[in-house]
């Protein structure tokens, strides 16, 4: 077994792993990045597409926005559909000018990778049987095995940053930690396809076959998706089927305009609300979805993982700046305080635009506070400062 150190070893190189390890890079603090898949595999995923300001401010910080400056597209509002209607939510106007940028997660992933490989600290890629050891002491470490090697890694703190299915959250006792779940009753099933967005702008639709939606990638790369069962299977659905199900859930202005032809890439993802707490247990931190997954329909998991990262950068800063003990502990507070809030919105506008039962009741309140929320300011102003991202 060989032995090495650093200050901080980080989980994990999705998003928050490597914004984690760029911004502690620049603040002069050493860290290890341990990822258990190649980097082809973590440049290959499929997820979200919307940034919020404070990300697209983040990465402007430690200066992986060059490209997302050259080729992110600013959203001034988004649109909700329902009953054969269009109804736009300014998100400028109802919040003082602050919009959201349509910018792959796949980009920024490679951004930040490009970013990383400027690093004089190391990311290892396909680290196998990884194990965190000692993260209720002073003198953390962890073990992993890379090309067939064991390797120890001491540290002073570790940043659980791997995910929803990572090994971060299960190493905390059960005794330690508290999880809320919501697992809701339907899944998405998603369609990237190089063909020009039907709508300028983030598209949400209620229709009474279930839920869409249309985004974008760029001006002639479309994201599309539509709720499905949590249990189909994309191998159930051709790509013309896809297209026929989604036209027939959006107002006749946007499916009279669809261009349709061939996925890039389809695939089902299921719908889940979920937070740990605490998400500081001795000298690990969780972030990102090691710590909550939201669903998708607000467009805050990407962005949620780099609220965390943002806020536990600068507990770590204390720590390992001024011995500040307390600041760990602060960071768990600080975050969650955001990420309760950004889960009660996304959990609203799930309830608001799919369809969860064939209660004609329950669709019929939904229409109703659809036309609640969208003819009053207070409606049109708790939506778009949601969607915008509630201040850090
Ligand atoms: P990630 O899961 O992105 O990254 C965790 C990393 O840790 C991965 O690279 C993984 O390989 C690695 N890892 C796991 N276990 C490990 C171990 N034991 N050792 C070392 N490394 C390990 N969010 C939106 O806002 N909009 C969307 O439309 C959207 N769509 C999504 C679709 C899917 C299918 C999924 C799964 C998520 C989607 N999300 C969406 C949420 C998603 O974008 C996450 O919020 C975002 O990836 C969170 O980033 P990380 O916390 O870095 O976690
Ligand atoms: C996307 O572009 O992938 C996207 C946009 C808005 C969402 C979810 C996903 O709410």
């Amino acid at each position: 077994m060989t032995t090495t150190s650093t200050q901080v070893a980080i989980i994990g190189a999705g998003p928050a792993g490597l914004a984690l390890a760029s911004k502690l890079d620049r603040l002069g603090i050493d860290n290890v990045v341990i990822e258990r898949r190649s980097q082809e595999y973590v440049l290959a995923r499929i997820r979200a597409g919307i940034l919020e300001q404070t990300t697209v401010d983040f990465l402007k910080d430690i200066g992986a926005a060059g490209r997302l400056e050259q080729e992110g597209i600013p959203h001034h509002g988004v649109r909700l559909a329902y009953n054969n209607r269009i109804i736009p939510v300014g998100l400028g106007a109802n919040t003082g000018g602050k919009v959201v940028t349509a910018y792959g997660q796949t980009e920024v992933t490679k951004d930040l990778c490009d970013l990383r490989a400027a690093s004089p600290n190391p990311t290892v890629y396909e680290a196998e049987n990884v194990s965190l050891h000692d993260f209720d002491s002073a003198r953390p470490y962890v073990l992993y095995d890379e090309q067939g090697v064991t390797k120890r890694l001491n540290c002073q703190l570790i940043a659980g940053c791997d995910g929803y299915h990572g090994v971060s959250r299960v190493s905390v006792p059960e005794s330690a930690i508290t999880t809320y779940e919501k697992v809701y009753p339907f899944g998405w099933l998603g369609m990237l396809a190089d063909v020009p967005p039907v709508s300028p702008e983030v598209l949400y639709a209620n229709a009474r076959r279930g839920f869409a939606l249309c985004s974008m990638r760029s001006w002639t790369r479309s994201r599309y998706y539509i709720q499905c069962d949590p249990d189909d299977k994309v191998e159930n659905w051709t790509d013309d089927m896809f297209w026929d199900e989604l036209k027939r859930r959006l107002p006749d202005e946007v499916s009279d305009n669809i261009q349709t032809g061939p996925s890039l890439e389809k695939s089902i993802a299921p719908l889940r609300s979920f937070i740990a707490e605490p998400l500081r247990f001795g000298r690990l931190l969780l972030a990102g979805d090691a710590a909550h997954v939201v669903p998708p329909t607000g467009a805050k998991g990407l962005n949620l993982a780099f609220s965390d990262v943002h806020y536990m950068s600068e507990a770590i800063a204390a720590f390992t700046g001024d011995g500040d003990e307390d600041a760990l502990s602060r960071y768990s507070e600080r975050a969650l305080a955001r990420v309760w809030k950004t889960q009660r919105f996304s959990w609203y506008l799930t309830n608001l635009t799919h369809r969860f039962s064939d209660d004609p009741f329950d669709q019929r309140v939904k229409e109703a506070e659809l036309a609640y929320v969208t003819t009053s300011q207070a409606g049109l102003q708790m939506i778009a400062e949601n969607y915008v991202g509630m201040p850090l």
